[in-house]
């Protein structure tokens, strides 16, 4: 009996803690800008690269006072060009998740502003909900304005991937920075799945009002 009961806790350990690999994007770390293309570091990077390319970027860069908001790097989505990078998790059909991320615009001289992405949630059935982020704001000095981000959804199938696409374009040096990138287990229970829609109504109620927008795309 007790066996059992270990046996319980450690599959509600496991499903509660979702899987995303390098979500901090701590990897690559070997320079200060860790370029990462479809044919260079994946594996480090965790992400697969469908198109563009992305940078790792390390505290401080080039002096500058921006740092990242959990570990001592994050990511520049447009690299040499505007990136698009995609990761699939296992999950469980019907249960609640919930994708958290930060993002900020991009200080850097050469960067597209405003920066701007759409994160996308997709399964073999199709796109979940797609939502664009975006800072409206000119390039700052100094630090970045690192602004949470949050999306619940029901798993569809047992597997779902999150998707981050660029608006940077083929000339981008410099496109939104994303940091903590975490997909878990939501104890608040959506009845539906059609119900999608209401829950992210609720979150862009939510958004509205900051500098930065999330407009619904859905
Ligand atoms: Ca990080
Ligand atoms: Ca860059």
């Amino acid at each position: 009996m007790k066996l059992r009961t270990t046996f319980a806790f450690i599959a509600l350990a496991a499903s509660a803690s979702a899987a995303l690999i390098n979500g901090s994007f701590e990897s690559p770390a070997g320079l200060p800008l860790e370029l990462v293309d479809s044919t260079n570091d994946e594996g480090a990077f965790g992400w697969t690269v469908v198109s563009g390319s992305v940078e790792t970027v390390a505290n401080n860069l080039n002096g500058s006072d921006l740092v990242a908001e959990d570990g001592v790097r994050y990511l520049d989505l447009d690299g040499f060009s505007g990136g698009h990078i995609s990761q699939s998790m296992a999950t469980v059909i019907g249960q609640t998740y919930l994708l958290t991320f930060v993002y900020s615009n991009n200080p850097f001289p050469g960067s597209t502003i405003p920066a701007g992405a759409d994160v996308q949630l997709s399964d073999a059935q199709g796109v979940i909900g797609v939502n664009a982020i975006f800072h409206d704001t000119a390039a700052i000095a100094g630090g970045a304005d690192w602004t949470p981000y949050s999306q619940m959804f029901v798993a569809r199938e047992a597997s779902t991937s999150v998707d981050f696409i660029s608006f940077g374009g083929g000339a981008s040096l410099g496109g939104i920075l994303l940091d903590a990138v975490s997909l878990d287990v939501s104890p608040i229970v959506i009845p539906e799945p059609s119900t999608f829609g209401l829950v992210m109504a609720a979150v862009g109620l939510v958004m509205i009002g900051r500098k930065s927008g999330v407009r619904r795309k859905l």
